[in-house]
């Protein structure tokens, strides 16, 4: 890769989406290597796992939980539950790096409410992982903005209205890039292209993200 390809993915800058939607490119760079730690650390405790959605399809995506709740899906539906299924214990803890980077965007994009996050979902990508167009409304709150942080190998993020038809947009998330959801982009519907295979020096062959929600 060319030393100015390299410059500009590790750029930080801001950039409109959509509606209510920042893409704060690099604002995570300089925790990555934290978070991916904290990563570790969670997973040890609450392992990844493939969940399975109501219509019985096992998710491509790993995912494991931190806070309060976790997100959660099986055979009856999605919800937040405090205690992980598979180990029947609460969910880890919230970093404090976690916590301080997602207020530390959250302000970045203009909402200067106190972040008060409930639930922070990690998913995992391998190659070939994808998440088709939906729309994040298990929480009961969807005034408060949902931070997203990207780590690892590049994503095609497709983002929509707030109806499954309609037009949508495409955005490549890199390694470090954060994006706020708030305002009517809150209830848009999103989804990530299947990941192409690459390599990332700090995670090899994956890519995880993080989500920062508020449920109550
Ligand atoms: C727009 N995650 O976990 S992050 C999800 O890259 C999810 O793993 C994707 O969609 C990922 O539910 C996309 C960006 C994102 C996250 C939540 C949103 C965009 C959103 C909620 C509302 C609108
Ligand atoms: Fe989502």
């Amino acid at each position: 890769m060319s030393d100015l390809f390299d410059s500009i993915e590790t750029e930080r800058r801001t950039e409109a989406l959509a509606d209510g939607a920042v893409i704060l490119r690099g604002f995570a760079l300089d925790v990555a290597s934290e978070l991916l730690a904290q990563i570790d650390t969670i997973s040890a405790q609450s392992p990844f796992r493939h969940l399975i959605v109501p219509g019985g399809k096992r998710m491509s995506v790993a995912m494991t939980n931190c806070g309060r709740l976790g997100w959660v899906s099986d055979t009856h539906g999605y919800r937040y539950e405090a205690i992980d299924p598979i180990t029947q214990r609460a969910w880890p803890a919230l970093p404090r790096v976690f916590t301080e980077l997602a207020q530390q965007a959250a302000n970045a994009a203009g909402y200067h409410d106190e972040l008060s996050t409930d639930a922070c979902l990690v998913n995992r990508y391998e190659p070939g992982s994808r998440l088709t167009l939906h729309q994040d409304r298990d929480e009961h709150d969807v005034q408060a903005p949902i931070i997203s942080v990207s780590l690892g190998v590049p994503a095609i993020f497709v983002f929509g209205r707030n109806t499954r038809s309609g037009p949508t947009k495409r955005s490549r998330l890199v390694h470090g890039d954060v994006v706020v959801w708030g305002g009517v982009s809150r209830l848009a519907y999103h989804g990530v292209q299947p990941i192409a295979q690459a390599q990332h020096p700090a995670t090899g062959s994956l890519r995880y993200n993080l989500t920062f929600r508020k449920v109550f």
